[in-house]
């Protein structure tokens, strides 16, 4: 190897194995059943999307699941797996009503995709079936876990850093804390109505 090239790439390699990481995890309580928490932008880090395509499936008149959890910059499959016709819209994403959007009408069988690149909670509807309803929560990092229903969770591998942490429950106000990580870390919140 030349010279020039060497002193960068070990520079790296200490850098690697410097990081080091842990589990974060807690309880959201004030609310029941499942929430969604995730760790949320690191300046300067952007993370790349992963290439799997999750699926929000359409079946028996309702979103299926409930609550999708999708890193930034991930493409979802939008199936529809009824007999009869669904319509996709989501009205805002993050409350910002310019990410809002209508993916249209399709028949059974069919997908559309749509990559998610806004962060945020999408409220999903469906403008045939006004009961439907589902979300798609974008997490601006690969570190987010949804909670068990007593409200448990844990995201696995955070590096040690200092953070803003988000936790999500339907029809709750969303809570944001910072949080700092060192090893296994702890951090709980309290969400109300
Ligand atoms: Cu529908």
């Amino acid at each position: 190897m030349n010279r020039k090239l060497m002193l960068p790439v070990l520079f790296v390699i200490a850098a690697t194995v410097a990081v080091s990481a842990g589990d974060l995890g807690g309880k959201v309580s004030g609310v029941s059943g499942k929430s969604v928490v995730y760790v949320d932008a690191i300046s300067g880090k952007p993370f790349p999307p992963a290439d799997k395509h999750p699926v929000m499936d359409q079946k028996s008149l309702q979103f299926q699941p409930h609550i999708l959890v999708v890193q930034q910059g991930t493409t979802v499959d939008f199936l529809n797996s009824d007999n009869v016709q669904h319509n996709v819209f989501w009205p805002s994403i993050g409350g910002d009503k310019k990410a809002g959007h209508n993916l249209g009408t399709w028949p059974k069988g069919e997908k559309k995709s749509f990559k998610f690149d806004h962060p945020g909670v999408a409220p999903l509807l469906c403008n045939v079936h006004p009961e439907m309803a589902g979300y798609i929560v974008v997490s601006p990092t690969p570190y987010f876990a949804e909670t068990d229903e007593s409200g448990n969770y844990t995201i696995k591998d955070v590096p040690d850093g200092q953070y803003t942490v988000t936790a999500w429950h339907e029809g709750a106000k969303p809570k944001s804390q910072p949080v700092k990580v060192a090893a296994a870390s702890k951090s709980d919140f309290t969400l109300s109505k």
